[in-house]
């Protein structure tokens, strides 16, 4: 088939790639020049690098073009961004433009899929109405929504192997989006209406927001109840039937904080346990600051290193980083802050350009982001350039001994007993005063 992909970003791309290297002939265009400047010459835009390789993999067959406009084609594929507005409701203003700029290019009997991640009904209600603003008759093109799943960090895999709901208009369209996806797509395809794509979707990241939102009440409450959050959620996870999640500084990226949103703005009096989620999850980085408050007062002159930028481990991607909230928070209270992340890129501030220009002289460390390259970090020689000796994990990945060997009062999230420094001379655990600490090293390792 020959195929348009509108919006290169981190569906659009891979996906156009796909396409190409499944043998569909694909030109692929984004509003933005500059993205098409850096594809063309070399695609170091793209921050995932196996996403790279498959991009420069499929420029090279020549089945994937660049395109500096929307070119006809068989099918048209919309990826473009659904963010939330100021005024947190979603904003589907790039939907509706999109899918005008390709009227003027459709022909009869075209597939046109949506991609994005939209509120329930938005193809009966936005594309719909855009194709007749243009003129389209909307019911002699076959419309569908395919909602990408892909997790950031492992796209090129799970686009192959993820599967997919296919959304259609008519049982035609389902039909003809299902033959497409099948060039790359390895796993089963289930074919519904529009709308009920449009829902699964979001029901998918709600589930998740949900989930995540009970690991970190829980982990409150474990810090109330001086319980152990993580042996606790690792020992409830035992049971077959249950699988929560792990609590953290607070829930980030484009899609989880963002798509609740549609459900609660579809009605807000019959999604209180979805808006509850997340509110909960939202207000993860006040407490994280507020921690940090308690065991450095603010004064003048106190300096925080913060430890990860992105929005999760091992991405570079710094939408919706709860190390942003936290930041500010601690800026507000009138800290000075350093941050270091090896990984992110377009962070709102200028990051340290190394580990240790983060941690000089700074009174405490939080360890936001839960990045390989942080896993090793030798706290005797983070000891030697700080000023002082606080440390906060926020996501339990620092070895409580190995800290505490270094003369570290460490906090992890979702603990309120911490390690202590080992009395001078002694060689014991620095879990010695907590009845289970080996039990808890165990199961989290
Ligand atoms: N997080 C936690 N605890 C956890 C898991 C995640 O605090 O146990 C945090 C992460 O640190 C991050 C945020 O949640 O800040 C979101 O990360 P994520 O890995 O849960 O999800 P995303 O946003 O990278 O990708 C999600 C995925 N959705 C689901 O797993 C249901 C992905 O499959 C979707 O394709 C993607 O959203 C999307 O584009 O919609």
């Amino acid at each position: 088939m020959k195929v348009t992909v509108l919006g290169l970003g981190y569906i659009g791309l891979p996906t156009a790639a796909m396409l190409a290297l499944g043998g569909n002939d694909v030109s692929g265009f984004d509003v933005n020049p500059k993205v098409r400047e850096a594809l063309r010459g070399g695609a170091d835009n793209v921050g995932e690098a196996e996403v790279k390789r498959l991009v420069l993999d499929a420029i090279e067959t020549s089945r994937l073009r660049i395109a500096d406009r929307i070119e006809p084609a068989d099918a048209f594929i919309i990826c473009v961004p659904t963010p939330n507005a100021a005024d947190g409701r979603p904003n589907l203003s790039y939907v509706h433009d999109a899918t005008k700029a390709i009227a003027g290019s459709l022909a009869p009997g075209n597939l046109v899929i949506l991609e994005s991640t939209v509120p329930p009904g938005t193809v009966e209600r936005v594309v719909v109405t855009a194709l007749r603003e243009a003129g389209v008759d909307p019911d002699a093109v076959l419309l569908a929504h395919c909602p990408e799943r892909v997790i950031p960090g492992a796209i090129v895999r799970e686009l192959k192997s993820n599967s997919r709901i296919i959304g259609g208009r008519t049982p035609q369209a389902a039909k003809r989006a299902h033959e497409l996806y099948a060039s790359f797509v390895e796993a089963e395809m289930f074919a519904t209406d529009c709308t009920t794509a449009e829902l699964v979707k979001v029901i998918e990241n709600t589930f998740r927001d949900v989930n995540i939102a009970l690991a970190n009440e829980l982990a409150l409450l474990c810090e109330e109840l001086d319980v152990d959050a993580w042996e606790a959620i690792a020992l409830a996870n035992k049971h077959p039937r249950v699988n929560i999640l792990n609590p953290g500084p607070g829930v980030g990226g484009h899609c989880i904080p963002i798509d609740p949103h549609f459900l609660a703005d579809a009605n807000p009096f019959l999604t209180e346990l979805i808006q509850t989620a997340r509110r909960v999850n939202a207000r993860m980085p006040n407490h994280v600051a507020r921690r940090i408050r308690e065991l450095v007062p603010p004064k003048p002159g106190r300096k925080i290193a913060l430890l990860g930028a992105s929005y999760k481990a091992n991405v570079d991607d710094s939408r919706e980083s709860p190390t942003e909230r936290i930041d500010e928070l601690l800026r507000e209270h009138g800290y000075a802050t350093a941050i270091y992340d090896p990984v992110a890129s377009g962070f709102s501030r200028p990051l340290c350009a190394t580990l240790d220009d983060a941690l000089r002289d700074a009174d405490a460390l939080v360890l936001v982001v839960d990045h390989d390259a942080f896993k090793s970090i030798d706290p005797a020689a983070a000891a030697r350039v700080m000023r002082g000796r606080i440390a906060v994990d926020a996501r339990n990945v620092l070895g409580a001994d190995e800290w505490a060997a270094a003369g570290f009062d460490l906090h992890t999230l979702g603990r309120k007993a911490h390690a202590k420094p080992p009395l001078p001379g002694a060689n014991g655990s620095s879990n010695a005063d907590r009845p289970h600490g080996a039990v808890v090293s165990n199961i989290t390792q």
